[in-house]
């Protein structure tokens, strides 16, 4: 049985991911680890631990002291926080992420971290951008996040460190709220859309991102750290996706269930021009090939079981 450790458990990945490797795993053999204490299940269902990522040095003494086996790292800023604040996302994400791949190697510990579809920028091929391609972000984010596929495959080759990771789209869910990224509007409309019946998009018409409901995400983690190593070409930052759409497709999916629902737009120039420089849609050939990848849920499934989960919530 696995022992994982787990950083940035409260986040927007980290609270969901947390119960269900607890589910898979049990509770007692998932430690969560986060900057902050906030009463939840992910804080009282099993152990958790307060941890800035930047310290290294209890980083490594809990993980040592859980007997962990594997490390996710989770904790990092995302792309609109990011581009606010460049230097406290550099030392965030960089440093917590040195210090999370240190404790591995230190520990021999399995390790995953997920990078983005950040890692791409204006000169990369916009559409079915292919595993291997040209990576030039210009973004604070893409930045750290190219910088991180790079650390990880380092890591691999030079120290023989099991690191694995994926390039998430933006990720969709009805549990914890994102924060600081550019693809929120695409959790943030079907709040709005049950709340309001209506809502004000930050991302302009015509402007396709890949995306993928949480519970596809979360199986993903769990079925790469699951495969077996020595059939990974890639290892780390393998492109995932589930679907690519713009702001009217999304309202159109939201439409076949509240038929008033309507969209607007009031464009905000900064993630605007963040999500120009990603790419329209991702090839995830790589994935499919060497570990099987897949997903359940495209736009119209996900939006039926999101606005029916939102609304069993607000009832
Ligand atoms: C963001 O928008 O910053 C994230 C991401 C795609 O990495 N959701």
């Amino acid at each position: 049985m696995k022992k994982i450790m787990v950083t940035g458990a409260l986040g927007q990945i980290g609270s969901e991911l947390i119960i269900k490797l607890r589910k898979e795993y049990g509770a007692d053999n998932v430690l969560a680890t986060d900057v902050r204490n906030l009463s939840s299940v992910v804080t009282e269902n099993g152990p958790f631990e307060i941890l800035d990522v930047t310290d290294g040095e209890k980083m490594h003494e809990l993980a040592k002291d859980f007997q962990a086996d594997t490390m996710i790292h989770m904790a990092a800023l995302l792309s609109a926080t990011a581009e606010a604040k460049p230097l406290l996302a550099w030392n965030l994400n960089m440093g917590g992420l040195v210090n999370a791949l240190e404790t591995s190697r230190e520990l021999n510990l399995q390790f995953f971290t997920p990078s983005s579809i950040g890692a791409f920028g204006p000169s990369t091929p916009k559409e079915n951008t292919p595993q291997d391609t040209l990576q030039r972000p210009t973004t604070m984010y893409g930045v750290n996040k190219v910088s991180g596929e790079l650390l990880c495959d380092y890591y691999f080759h030079k120290f023989g460190l099991d690191t694995r990771g994926v390039r998430f789209p933006g990720l969709i869910s009805n549990e914890t709220l994102p924060g600081g990224g550019t693809t929120d509007y695409a959790v943030e409309i079907y709040y709005k859309a049950l709340k309001e019946g209506k809502y004000t998009s930050y991302i302009a018409a015509e402007t396709y991102m890949d995306m993928m409901y949480m519970p596809d995400a979360l199986q993903s983690i769990v079925d790469l750290m699951e495969a077996d190593g020595s059939k990974l070409v890639h290892r780390n930052a393998f492109n995932v996706t589930a679907m690519s759409f713009e702001p009217e497709q999304i309202a159109a999916s939201i439409k076949k269930v509240i038929p008033t629902f309507t969209i607007n737009y009031e464009v905000d120039p900064v993630r605007q021009a963040i999500a120009d420089s990603w790419p329209d849609s991702i090839d995830a050939s790589s994935a499919k090939a060497e570990w099987g990848f897949s997903y359940k849920y495209d736009l119209d499934a996900m939006t039926k079981d999101m606005l029916e989960k939102l609304a069993i919530k607000k009832a």
